[in-house]
């Protein structure tokens, strides 16, 4: 891994490419991974690189969702293995949360290099290498699913996720949280709740912050993010040396 020194002002950015990066090398993260985290990261700028207030209430609402949940399943890919191993575990520990992998660039090497990453990190059980069930709708290696986890589950946490699969297991009946930096993403607008942060700081958040009961509505949220990027652009474009 490239190292970056500390002091270099984008330290924390350049440290999670890098994470990313040593993800690809050693076969966990699929190369077009890189070029979600850049369209991420893009949208982490915009945002400030901070977890603003509508993510902080959809991150509240999430762990609500998470905690009521009788069948919650923690959906993970090659980023989210890359970027947050260790938090993904905790939270599927914490809400009592089954793992799965399902990728989007599926091959069986990929998924057991995957799977062993989560048990490194205590996880005792990741499905996700012997699929015996189908998300409907979804053409065939992307459907790939098990019965007990994916299939059977009241609600599922997909993390930078493709839209397609979104719109499947909403369609299923599964209430969808999702963590993705673009709140113009299909798979923003389709799930259930979107929390617009980036997941580096929001698997903390999920792990720390306390529920909220309140009603919450993800089409006014995402509409609370927009504004949000609104004014803020607003605010740099008005401001001079
Ligand atoms: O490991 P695989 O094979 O399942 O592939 C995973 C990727 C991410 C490559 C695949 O699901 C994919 O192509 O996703 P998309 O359609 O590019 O969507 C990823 C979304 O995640 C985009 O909207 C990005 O803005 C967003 N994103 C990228 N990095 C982050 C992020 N959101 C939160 N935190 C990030 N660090």
């Amino acid at each position: 891994m490239t190292e970056i020194p500390k002091t270099h002002p984008r330290y924390l950015s350049l440290r999670t490419r890098e994470m990313l990066v040593e993800g690809v090398e050693a076969g966990i993260t699929s190369k077009a991974g890189l070029i979600a985290h850049g369209r991420g990261e893009a949208f982490d700028y915009i945002l400030g690189e901070e977890t603003i207030p509508p993510a902080l209430k959809a991150e509240r609402a999430a762990i609500h969702v998470l905690m009521e949940a009788e069948k919650p399943v923690i959906s993970v890919n090659g980023n989210v293995a890359a970027l947050v191993p260790s938090g993904i575990v905790e939270i599927s520990n914490r809400f009592e949360a089954k793992l799965e992998v399902n990728l989007f660039h599926r091959t069986p090497e990929r998924i057991g290099r995957i799977i062993s990453i989560l048990e490194e990190q205590g996880a005792e059980q990741v499905l996700g290498l012997e699929p015996d069930a189908k998300i409907k709708g979804l053409d065939h290696e992307r459907g790939k699913c098990t019965k007990e986890g994916i299939f059977d589950s009241d609600v599922i946490l997909v993390p930078l996720e493709d839209g397609d699969r979104a719109q499947a297991l909403v369609d299923m009946g599964k209430k969808v949280i999702t963590i993705d930096l673009n709140p113009l993403s299909r798979t923003s607008r389709t799930a259930d709740i979107t929390i617009v942060d980036n997941i580096v700081r929001a698997v903390p958040k999920l792990l720390d912050l306390s529920p909220s009961k309140s009603d919450f509505d993800n089409e006014d949220n995402l509409s609370e993010v927009l504004d949000h990027i609104f004014n803020r652009l607003k605010k740099l474009s008005q401001q001079k040396d």
